[in-house]
């Protein structure tokens, strides 16, 4: 079945709700009409709190200060984010050095598949300056704001500096361009490489807003705003860019990227996403996580 979140679904929950059905008693009918369960959570949440806040500003106001913050953090302002502006369909985006192919565009999550973003030049100098450097890939620790090891993602990996390499200028200042974002704001491009078997479970890219390091990690350009994953090489099988929200799967193309912004740290955005497991081969990506502002 389509999991779009059509005007007349939006009515049925509305409806359901004014009836006097609880939140629950609406995703289990659409669980049981076979919705996806983050797909459905996203449509119900983020449908009942836009009626409510249309429908009566009052209620909101006097809502528990937590309640409001959580309406205000779906439905009010996002932040700005990085664009790739594919109104009018374009076959091609000029990115200053080189024109970049549009190969399939989504705006709810908001995602891009790109091609001819690297040369395979580029791909095999990125992958040859990062191997001396490779080490067991960590994440943000986001209760504390360090790193740590993590089992969910059993890639290993290294960060180059902003403009370490030629290529790595050359990429970086591509994407400020393709993106209409500043460099400054783009964090170190990050190498990861995956052995047939490795992953990386799905997650958001954003910091947690709730998790106590969060403030810390923020400090450094505030949070991100948008994921580049680009294709350096192609694993024969498996290792696809995956958004299980919307069931989409991004192959592994050489030269390819998937691109994806995200306006709040939200999982309205339904930016959930995973590097599915390398069946046979091996993987490599360069990922370009940009903040909100200058990352130093
Ligand atoms: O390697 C990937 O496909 C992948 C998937 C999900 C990379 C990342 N996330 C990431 O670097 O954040
Ligand atoms: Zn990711």
């Amino acid at each position: 079945m389509s999991q779009s979140v059509t005007p007349e679904l939006r009515r049925w929950i509305i409806e359901q709700a004014s009836a006097g059905c609880t939140p629950e008693s609406v995703l289990k009918a659409m669980l049981d009409a076979g919705w996806n369960a983050g797909v459905a959570e996203a449509a119900l949440e983020r449908t009942l709190l836009e009626h409510l806040s249309t429908v009566s500003p009052g209620a909101l106001a006097q809502a528990a200060p937590e309640v409001r913050e959580a309406v205000q953090g779906v439905v009010g302002q996002g932040s700005a984010v990085p664009v790739i502006d594919t109104s009018g369909s374009p076959r091609r985006i000029d990115a200053g050095d080189r024109w970049v192919d549009v190969i399939a565009h989504v705006n709810h999550p908001r995602v891009v598949v790109l091609g001819n973003l690297l040369s395979a030049e580029e791909c095999e100098a990125i992958i040859e300056s990062a191997k001396p450097r490779l080490a067991r890939s960590l994440t943000v620790q986001t209760a504390t704001g360090g790193e740590e090891l993590n089992p969910d993602r059993t890639s290993s990996g290294m960060f180059f500096a902003r403009g370490q390499t030629p290529e790595v200028t050359a990429v970086e200042q591509r994407i400020a361009r393709l993106v209409g974002w500043p460099m400054e704001n783009g964090e170190g491009l990050q190498v990861l490489h995956y052995r047939p078997g490795a992953e990386y479970k799905p997650h958001y890219d954003y910091f947690d807003p709730n998790e106590a390091g969060t403030p810390t990690i923020l400090k450094r350009g505030g949070q991100r705003v948008a994921t580049l994953v680009m294709y350096l090489n192609e694993p024969a099988r498996g290792g696809g860019t995956t958004f299980p929200d919307v069931g989409l799967e991004v192959a592994p193309v050489r030269g390819h990227a998937v691109f994806f912004s995200y306006d709040r740290p939200h999982p309205s955005t339904r930016t959930l996403h995973g590097g599915a497991p390398v069946l046979e081969g091996e993987k490599w990506v360069a990922t370009k996580w940009l903040r909100e502002r200058e990352f130093s």
